[in-house]
């Protein structure tokens, strides 16, 4: 088991487009489960392997209450089901400490494969539907603050420079 370390914006490595998963192995298996090790104790609702710089398609889920419904999202295809949409306060453990509104659409449909490559299919709403649509973007090198104005944008970007200035 291991703690992986997680990239911060603007790190140009979490602009990386993800590859499919092809080889359902436990090389694949131990890699998720470090995943959720990483997640639960960031603490985050979820986990994109964009952000500990794996480029492959792979996501850690959980949005319960108890962090008892692990979910494995493996290649994910996303739909809207209706056209509505939502808005929602997100943020992110590659931009920690800032939470903007961002509006998606409210009702999707999920189809992925588990770590064993069953596929499987799930209807989502409100925060899993969010979190799923926030996690494929990592997949596809898009982060939240891409839904924001270019000044919103760079005040984070500016803000989350300094801090790692000071961190070196
Ligand atoms: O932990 C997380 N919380 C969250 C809250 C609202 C919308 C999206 C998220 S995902 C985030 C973890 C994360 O950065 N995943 O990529
Ligand atoms: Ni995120």
């Amino acid at each position: 088991m291991a703690l992986l370390p997680i990239l911060e914006f603007p790190d140009p490595r979490l602009r990386t487009v993800a590859e499919p998963v092809t080889e359902f192995n436990d090389e694949l298996r131990q890699l998720v489960k470090d995943m959720f090790e990483t997640m639960y104790d960031a603490p985050g609702i979820g986990l994109a392997a964009t952000q500990i710089n794996a480029h492959q398609r792979i996501i850690t889920i959980d949005v319960s209450e108890d962090k008892d419904q692990p979910l494995v999202v493996i290649n994910p295809q996303v739909e809207p089901l209706t056209d509505e949409t939502e808005k929602m306060q997100e943020g992110c453990l590659s931009v920690p400490g800032f939470y903007e509104d961002v509006v998606r659409p409210n009702r999707i449909r999920l189809t992925a494969q588990n770590e064993k490559g069953e596929e499987y299919t799930l209807e989502a709403d409100d925060l899993l539907a969010v979190c799923i649509q926030h996690e494929i973007d990592h997949l596809d090198g898009k982060l939240f603050v891409d839904y924001l104005s270019p000044l919103k944008r760079n005040r984070i970007r500016s803000k989350l420079e300094k801090l790692h200035r000071q961190r070196v």
